[in-house]
């Protein structure tokens, strides 16, 4: 039933089995419906590939005996040791329980949601442990996702590219309409699924003219077909609107989220979708954002934009995913009052409490915009009555653009463990978008992905691993990154001690490494100007997007204190605002974001900033070095393919790598004077 496409970490392989060839050749499974059928298909897929034969399928649980595997929801099965533990009843609607019973000399496995959703998550989970070769006979899991929205953003237009995209072209749209083979999307569903997401939107958040029409009879009829498929895998459909489709596909000449022509015309517009999609997620919107409208052009606030389409929504259970991202995209690079890291608190913070209950707010990982390293968005966890999720970026737009290694679960892990302190010590950014915090309505995490119609949907093979490790930790974020990594290896290159001890750490590394050798000390940007790959230190400088270093012949970096400069680390709570005002207390990593120093000011390290940018570089480009050591003593321990497809975006990857040094390096030494202690080659 599936694609011709690269499995990723959905091989199931047969050498992996390890245990339970009896016990795996019998389902039983009494109700159908078309998450449950999906679940059962990849129970038996998975099966049939690890062991070579279909298992049968028993519709009468009555009649089972023997060994054999039970797929239920609760009302329908409940081992003993589950009634008297009492335990799976406490699980939410997503959760889900395997429980291994041992009967005259026969195990028998049963997995139980609570939904049919739970049994589907339920079924990957078993599936997972199947390939990793462990035992079942005394299985007892309890599962149940920490996030409520473990979503995906898709920046795919209907031409079929994609804004940011490094995989190819779009697995929904080409030519202006939906592509018409489906096995893409529907294997794209199971990936998913397996990982735990539960909502995706499929066109970019700048909608352009077709894509304005997504939401009309013209479309709705496919974004159903794709609704259908995904729907089948426990994932809900949401789209992203243009502000201002009154005007642009109405007869309105006015968006005004006031006007009732505006306010009726968006009822029908919802009206319309859920006549076709009847459990329709919702809308993402990107309003007065980058030159997209929005409620400013009325002079409406973002509350008054968002509820409008909130009402909307309503009546059928839709929501509004309003995004933060709103900064002045045309500062004059002369003005240093002006600091766009402050942009999203200044604008959203004072609107605590006007949202309706169905909307919720989309905040980036930064203040910025997904830079290699910035600090945490002071707004996340500043607004106790207002939900709110979280925006990472999977798709590596600053991070290598999946040229470049870089695995992003490290710098995911820091972000949602750090300590926003808003209400005290221990409240983290996971806590506060898991809804634990504040006990909002609607939260959790979702990201702009990485996938497109490569063969192996990443690009870089390698970047499988941030789609899989963005699932698994948007399900649990206390996992460890070791545990995502080891877990991702094994499915995805199996069991080879060789592969997980280097692969391991080129993952572990990677996104150090990519760090070192860009732009220092979490000043950001330093990219060419429009598509941001390569190096080019003034290529944001003096341009109108607010993204500037400053650096001059003394020093470099960006005074967001309060004491002399823009005021920003006054937007974090006392603990952090402190740490990040103070010169000698802030980290290393982000001295340059919140402080302009000069070259020889000693960093907490002990280095001068300027022996830090050569030495940082130089290094950088060594460790590039080592991971084409490390991959290379895997050659013949996987498939020609894969092994050769890596190595090669490796050798650019180096070659690039030195062109980074170089240019940072030579434009540190032109500016500052200051030689390398070490007397290293800079031009
Ligand atoms: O990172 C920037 C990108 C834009 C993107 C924007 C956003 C979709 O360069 O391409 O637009 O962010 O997040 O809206």
């Amino acid at each position: 039933p599936y694609s011709t496409a690269d499995r990723c970490w959905l091989r199931y392989s047969h050498q992996a089995l390890r245990t339970g060839m009896e016990l795996l050749s019998s389902i039983v499974v009494q109700h159908s419906s078309a998450v449950m059928d999906s679940a059962l298909q990849e129970m038996v897929y998975g099966i049939k590939e690890m062991r070579g034969a279909e298992p049968d399928i028993c519709r009468d649980p009555a009649s089972a005996s023997g060994s054999f595997v039970r797929l239920a929801i609760l009302d329908e099965a409940l081992p003993e040791a589950w009634t008297q533990a009492g335990q799976i009843q406490g699980l939410n609607e997503e959760g889900y329980g395997i429980h291994a019973v041992q009967q005259d000399g026969a195990v028998q496995l049963y997995v139980v949601g609570r939904t049919d959703r739970g049994v589907l998550y339920g079924v990957f989970h078993l599936l997972r442990l199947l390939q990793s070769g462990a035992d079942l006979a005394a299985l007892h899991v309890l599962e149940q996702p920490r996030n409520r929205l473990r979503m995906l953003n898709h920046w795919d237009n209907m031409d079929g590219s994609i804004e940011r995209g490094y995989a190819g072209n779009s697995i929904f749209f080409e030519e202006g309409r939906f592509v018409r083979d489906d096995s893409r999307i529907r294997d794209y569903a199971r990936m998913l699924a397996s990982i735990g997401i539960n909502s995706v939107s499929i066109n970019n958040v700048n909608v352009h003219r077709t894509e304005t029409l997504l939401i009309t009879p013209e479309f709705l009829p496919d974004v159903a077909r794709v609704a259908d498929i995904f729907r089948s895998y426990g994932i809900t459909t949401y789209l992203s609107i243009n502000y201002a489709s009154p005007i642009t596909i109405g007869d309105l000449n006015t968006a005004d989220p006031l006007d009732d022509r505006v306010r009726a015309w968006w009822k029908e517009r919802a009206s319309d979708i859920y006549s076709y999609i009847p459990d329709f997620g919702g809308f993402v919107v990107k309003a007065d954002s980058e030159h997209r409208p929005g409620p400013f052009t009325y002079n409406r606030t973002h509350a008054e934009g968002a509820n409008m389409l909130g009402e909307a929504l309503r009546p059928y259970g839709g929501v509004v995913i309003w995004r933060c991202f709103v900064y002045n995209c045309l500062q004059d690079w002369r003005d240093r009052k002006t600091d766009r890291a402050r942009a999203a608190y200044d604008h959203f913070k004072p609107l605590d409490g006007q949202f309706l209950e169905n909307v919720i707010l989309q905040i980036k990982n930064g203040p910025m915009d997904f830079q290699v390293r910035e600090a945490v968005s002071p707004l996340l966890g500043a607004m106790p009555k207002t939900n709110q999720m979280l925006e990472f970026q999977i798709t590596q737009e600053y991070t290598g653009q999946q040229k470049h290694l870089c695995y992003l679960v490290p710098q995911w892990k820091e972000i949602l463990d750090f300590d926003t302190y808003t209400t005290g010590e221990g409240a983290t950014v996971k806590r506060a978008v898991s809804g634990e915090l504040y006990r909002y309505a609607h939260s959790g995490i979702t990201a702009v992905v990485n996938v497109g119609s490569d063969d192996n949907w990443t690009g870089h093979t390698l970047a499988q691993a941030n789609l899989y490790g963005y699932g698994r930790l948007t399900w649990n974020p206390d996992l460890t990154e070791e545990e995502i990594t080891s877990e991702w290896i094994h499915l995805t290159f199996g069991a080879s001690a060789d592969i997980h001890r280097e692969l391991g750490a080129m993952l572990a590394e990677s996104w150090r490494i990519y760090e070192s050798y860009t732009a220092p000390l979490g000043v950001g940007w330093m990219v060419n100007p429009g598509h941001h790959y390569g190096p080019n230190v003034d290529g944001y400088e003096y341009s109108v997007w607010g993204t500037y270093h400053y650096a001059d012949c003394h020093g470099i970096g960006v005074n967001r204190t309060v004491k002399d400069g823009t005021g920003y680390t006054a937007q974090y709570f006392p603990e952090n605002a402190d740490l990040y005002e103070s010169l000698d207390a802030c980290p290393d990593e982000l001295l340059l974001f919140f402080h302009h120093v000069p070259y020889t000011h000693v960093l907490r390290s002990g280095k001068t900033v300027i022996q830090h940018i050569y030495d940082s570089h130089f290094e950088g480009v060594e460790k590039v070095q080592e991971l084409i050591l490390r991959w290379s003593k895997l050659e013949g321990q996987m498939d020609h393919e894969r092994y050769t497809g890596v190595m090669s975006r490796l050798e650019h990857q180096l070659e690039h790598a030195k062109e980074w040094r170089d240019v940072i390096n030579t434009y540190f030494y032109r500016k500052s004077g200051i030689p390398d202690q070490q007397g290293r080659t800079i031009y």
